[in-house]
């Protein structure tokens, strides 16, 4: 590492270096130097968001000297990094979090009180910042916060959106999508606009052979438009390592283009270009397992990835090493098809700009890069058309052919007589127009593919990717379950279970290396234990209602059973079969003595989670939800006994206040449709029940903790198919109880049945897709079972107890490790010495 300051000026430097408050009161010196000199605002108009920034931006510049150490020691260490690449990181808010993190949130708590503010007042001024759609993205986050936390050198690359998901208003019972402008002020970025790639669309080709009689490949005219780099600290629990988020923002390139335009009178238009290049960063699609074929869509992808891996490559080039080096020096993982451009961007630079033969550059590439893949839904698989690309990346097309040419050529050594499996593995599928099969080019230009929970990575061997098992052999494919990060989902959303576990256990240290937790179970007939347990549920439960209270302008009952699904409202995920399920007790509620009433066990069903704007049977089922509630909640007969809440806007922030009060939370796929889910571990780390189906991670929950601390239900992954066939070929009948359920509807119960039709059909007449009817009797019956366990308090707190106790597997620190040692072959680097000299000073 060079530095253009001489030797001998290099002590000043290292004198007036910032070293960052420790104490209250260099806090509130910080704090208040902000708000009165970045802020311009003063002890007379400081409110509570003044308050936020001047925090903010004191905790900032402790990062920043953090981060900057940390770059510096990764660039010295010289060792392989890791970059992540994802279209969507949904990190939710920062403040909190790296308080916690760099351990100074008592610190800022007393201060501010100084100051005359309350921390949770100040935390919640924070807008979420929202740049993903649901799993995939909060599943970003949590690998940066691991990766962070246990040092290794790893970056995520990025877009910085200027709308990140919509944010979500229900009026009369329907979504209705507001843009979400984050940007107004943001704390946790840094513009580099010394950090830019100039990125180039559209265009043609030219190949010829040069004076020395060498092939010359150039793409040439076209767009230009430059991606300015924006870096997000990410701090780790409990060390110095700040990690980097590096997010791209697009605008018009500043280059000759736009001065000739000018010059020549043409000021309009090259103010439309300027917009027109603004628009590539401007908004995340809200789509969750959905690809839908956009040409901006790809104008992003390229974009991105074409950004980072000039970065990328650019900082390989300043070590001066041989290009056989690279991938000792680079890792590069693939978060779902998005970013599988990158493959062939890399080969374009090795080939066409820095001038390597093919077949050495191939090398390279394909041991570079890991392709996580996320979901085996067919409408989630990304293909691009072959025209659409040809005009916007005409030289990534011919790449993308060479690619696919060589590939079938060794296929074709290998099974000289399947023509059918050239046809099948192929890159392009032979339609009308032809298209680019992303995920085949991914496992192609990769050298492991993982899935991110046991069956979903058997399920991709066995159906999607079958003829590449037989291709590659079976241990291209490997299986990483996902994992969560438990400083936000549990020290972080629930600091009172956190203080609880680590008073039992002696420390905090579980945060770091959650198989601690085990250390609960002998504690679990602890009866001062489990009142203090039950009573921090219930506290939750609480805080939950009043939240319910403030934004419904309702009260439910704490003391009733949280029965609990926030997700992305998707057929597959099943929303329909819980309020099916939910309309299914109302019936009986209804029908019953009052006597029988008085046996119930009172239950709050809630629900959250946005459905894409274009998804219009998720709206359906979001709106029959809201109604249902409208006639539930003011129904006499009923009372306590049900109530059902939609909460509005569930997104991150939301959700810290949600999980941690459950008692019981749904995670209900069709079986085999749910990669994964991530937010079943959350619940359960918090110590709620689960009811579930046989699919995704709830698989692997269920080994970890023990059949008898979760509610299962439904048909199994490997009876779908049959059961699909048989809806349409066999004697199909709807099961009578669901059908009473239609009835009920129909009959107009809540309200205009006709809003409803397309819910019912899809399952009386079209086929059930999602076998919501073969799996209606065994939910309700589940959740009957529920309601008895549930009766024994005593029983149940021993559940929830001996669940957490298990959680440890889960963790995203485990996940990473994995990665680390089975795909990127990366080692963390050794921070002891820079902690020591923290302690010392
Ligand atoms: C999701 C899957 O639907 C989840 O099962 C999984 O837990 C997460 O990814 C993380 O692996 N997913 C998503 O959020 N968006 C997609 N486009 C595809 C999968």
């Amino acid at each position: 590492v060079e530095s253009s300051i001489p030797e001998h000026m290099r002590e000043a430097w290292k004198k007036f270096s910032p070293k960052g408050f420790t104490t209250k009161d260099e806090f509130e010196s910080e704090a208040v130097k902000h708000i009165e000199t970045t802020l311009a605002r003063s002890l007379f108009n400081c409110d509570e968001l003044a308050a936020y920034s001047g925090t903010a931006l004191a905790f900032r510049d402790r990062l920043i000297i953090d981060w900057n150490k940390t770059q510096q020691r990764q660039s010295f260490a010289d060792q392989k990094r890791l970059y992540y690449l994802s279209l969507e990181f949904l990190m939710g808010r920062a403040l909190d979090n790296a308080m916690l993190n760099v351990g100074l949130k008592n610190v800022a708590k007393d201060g501010l009180a100084d100051l005359g503010f309350r921390i949770e007042d100040i935390i919640a001024q924070e807008h979420d910042a929202a740049l993903g759609n649901g799993g995939l993205g909060r599943l970003a986050a949590c690998f940066l916060d691991s990766m962070a936390t246990l040092n290794y050198a790893a970056w995520g690359y990025g877009l910085r959106y200027r709308y990140g998901i919509f944010k979500q208003e229900i009026q009369d019972g329907y979504q209705v999508e507001i843009p979400d402008y984050w940007l107004d002020f943001n704390p946790w970025e840094f513009p580099r606009h010394d950090v830019s790639v100039d990125v180039q669309f559209y265009g043609w080709v030219n190949k010829y052979t040069n004076d020395e009689g060498k092939q010359i490949v150039s793409w040439q005219d076209g767009e230009i438009v430059t991606a300015t780099a924006y870096d997000v600290p990410v701090p780790g629990y409990g060390t110095p390592t700040v990690n980097n988020l590096r997010l791209w923002s697009s605008k018009a390139s500043s280059g000759e283009f736009d001065f000739a335009k000018f010059n020549s009178g043409e000021y309009e238009s090259a103010v439309a270009d300027e917009q027109r290049a603004e628009t590539i960063s401007a908004v995340l699609y809200p789509n969750d397992n959905l690809e839908r074929g956009k040409e901006l869509r790809l104008k992003q992808q390229y974009f991105w990835c074409a950004a980072s891996l000039h970065d990328i490559v650019r900082r390989f080039k300043k070590s001066k090493r041989k290009w056989s080096e690279f991938s000792d020096q680079v890792a590069i993982q693939l978060n779902d098809t998005h970013p599988t451009l990158a493959i062939v961007e890399l080969q374009r630079i090795l080939v066409d700009m820095e001038g390597l033969g093919w077949d050495e550059a191939w090398t390279i590439v394909t041991s570079t890069f890991g392709y996580t893949n996320h979901t085996v839904l067919p409408e989630a698989l990304e293909k691009w058309s072959v025209p659409l690309i040809q005009n916007l990346l005409p030289r990534h097309l011919q790449i993308i052919y060479e690619i696919n040419l060589q590939f079938l050529q060794s296929v074709e050594k290998r099974f000289p007589k399947d023509r059918d499996l050239l046809g099948r593995v192929s890159i392009i599928e032979e339609s009308q127009p032809k298209m680019v099969r992303m995920a085949y080019l991914a496992i192609i230009g990769s050298h492991k593919v993982n899935g991110v929970a046991e069956l979903h990575s058997d399920l991709i061997k066995t159906t999607i990717f079958k003829d590449f098992v037989k291709v590659y052999g079976p241990d291209k494919f490997t299986n990483v379950t996902n994992g969560i990060t438990p400083r936000r989902w549990l020290h972080q959303a629930n600091p009172r279970l956190s203080e609880l576990i680590a008073s039992k256990i002696g420390s905090y240290e579980f945060l770091k290396d959650l198989t601690l937790l085990n250390k609960l179970e002998p504690f679990v007939d602890d009866k001062e234990f489990k009142k203090e347990w039950a009573e921090i549920k219930y506290a939750n439960k609480v805080r939950l209602a009043q939240h319910i209270q403030t934004t419904k302008g309702y009260s439910v009952n704490p003391k009733a059973l949280f029965d609990i699904q926030v997700k992305r409202i998707h057929e597959y995920k099943r929303q329909q079969l819980n309020i099916f399920g939910v309309i299914h007790r109302y019936m009986a509620i209804k029908s019953m003595s009052p006597e029988e009433r008085k046996k119930l066990v009172p239950r709050v069903s809630v629900f959250g989670g946005k459905a894409a704007p274009g998804y219009w049977m998720a709206k359906t089922i979001i709106h029959l939800i809201n109604k249902v509630g409208e006639v539930v909640n003011k129904d006499p007969d009923v009372g306590d006994l049900l109530k059902v809440v939609f909460l509005e806007d569930y997104n991150v922030s939301k959700a810290e206040i949600i999980v941690p009060a459950s008692d019981i939370s749904e995670h209900i796929s069709t079986a085999g449709t749910e990669a994964s889910g991530t937010s079943n571990m959350k619940f359960v780390l918090n110590g709620g029940m689960i009811i579930g189906t046989l699919d995704g991670a709830n698989i692997e929950i269920t080994r970890e903790i023990g059949e008898q601390n979760i509610f299962l239900f439904g048909n199994l992954s490997e009876d779908v198919e049959d059961l699909r066939h048989h809806h349409f070929y066999g004697d199909y009948k709807v099961n009578p109880e669901l059908v009473k359920v239609f009835d009920c509807i129909k009959k107009g119960t809540f309200g205009d049945e006709g809003a409803f039709g397309a819910l019912i059909s899809g399952i009386v007449e079209h086929g059930d897709y999602y076998l919501v009817s073969d799996d209606f009797n065994s939910y309700c019956q589940t959740q009957d079972l529920i309601d008895e366990a549930y009766k024994d308090q005593d029983a149940w707190v021993t559940k929830s107890i001996t669940s957490v106790a298990r959680m440890g597997f889960f963790t995203s620190d485990r996940c990473i490790n994995e990665y680390a040692d089975t795909i990127w072959n990366i080692e963390p680097l050794d921070v002891a010495e820079e902690k020591e000299v923290r302690a010392r000073t």
